[in-house]
């Protein structure tokens, strides 16, 4: 699978792209596996706060395979390269409204999330709304857009109100988004469910090796050692690796960063 030089374009522009029945095939074991992840944990969702597991599809030797599945493989490397880093993802069973953020903001290297969301999820029922363009570096000081969290005080509408496209989606369609871009989710169910995987563009210079070695810092957040499981490590074809072998590299300050969160900290991360 590749994506055609117009949604290549559309992603560049926008900033997200939808892919209708990408995983269409596959999502019933998929769903499968993501009850699996939170059973073998024993976590116990009750809907008062979102749960969170990281990195995900690592946890469960089926779901590492989506890191080998070609329509995946094909959508990241169409956006990011062939040779795109794997840099984990969360599971989660969201609660409530995720207010306007954008996951970081990356003026060098290129991050892409893909996410699929387990359960039909509309405008009004959590799916995920973007601001369109809000991704572009050239608009990061100049366009109040990126301030949607404050739509209240800077525009004196509520944060649900704000101009967004809403990207409904079916179980088996696949979003993916720039981390830069603008993105927030209203009235979802308190057990809703959706997953992600990380990316981002093989670094070649030194600015970009900076940028992903401080993306890996911030996963000391969620007490991780490594980006990646054992799992994924363990059962990567020679293919998959491509993936993991740059974050390898460049993941030895993760442990004792992890090691101060964890001594500071009640519980990981939920977010
Ligand atoms: O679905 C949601 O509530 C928001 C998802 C999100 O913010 C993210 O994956 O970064």
């Amino acid at each position: 699978m590749e994506l055609s030089p117009e949604q290549k374009h559309f992603f560049d522009t926008f900033g997200y792209l939808v892919l209708p029945g990408l995983l269409a095939d596959d999502i019933d074991w998929i769903t499968d596996e993501f009850e699996a992840v939170f059973r073998d944990r024993n976590v116990a969702h009750d809907g008062t706060k979102r749960s969170t597991v990281v990195p995900f599809i690592d946890q469960r030797a089926r779901l590492c395979t989506l890191l080998d599945h070609p329509n995946v493989v094909g959508l990241i490397a169409s956006l990011l390269g062939d040779d795109f880093n794997y840099v984990g993802g969360d599971g989660n069973f969201y609660t409530g409204n995720t207010s306007w953020h954008s996951d970081g903001f990356h003026q060098v290297g290129k991050f892409l999330k893909v996410a699929l969301y387990l359960d039909p999820v509309g405008r009004e029922s959590g799916c995920l709304r973007v601001i369109p363009g809000s991704h572009r570096i050239d608009l990061y000081d100049s366009w109040a857009a990126r301030q949607a969290r404050k739509a209240a005080e800077l525009w004196g509408i509520r944060e649900d109100q704000v101009p967004s496209i809403a990207l409904e989606s079916q179980p088996g369609d696949v979003v993916a988004f720039n981390h830069n871009l603008m993105h927030a989710a209203f009235s979802g169910s308190t057990r809703r469910r959706m997953f992600t995987l990380n990316n981002c563009a093989h670094c070649t210079t030194p600015a970009e090796i900076e940028d992903m070695e401080k993306y890996v810092a911030s996963h000391a957040r969620f007490w991780l050692d490594h980006m990646h499981s054992d799992l994924m490590r363990q059962s990567a074809s020679p293919a998959r690796m491509i993936h993991l072998q740059q974050v390898m590299a460049h993941e030895a300050h993760l442990p004792a960063l992890s090691a101060k969160v964890r001594a500071e900290a009640a519980e990981p991360s939920r977010g």
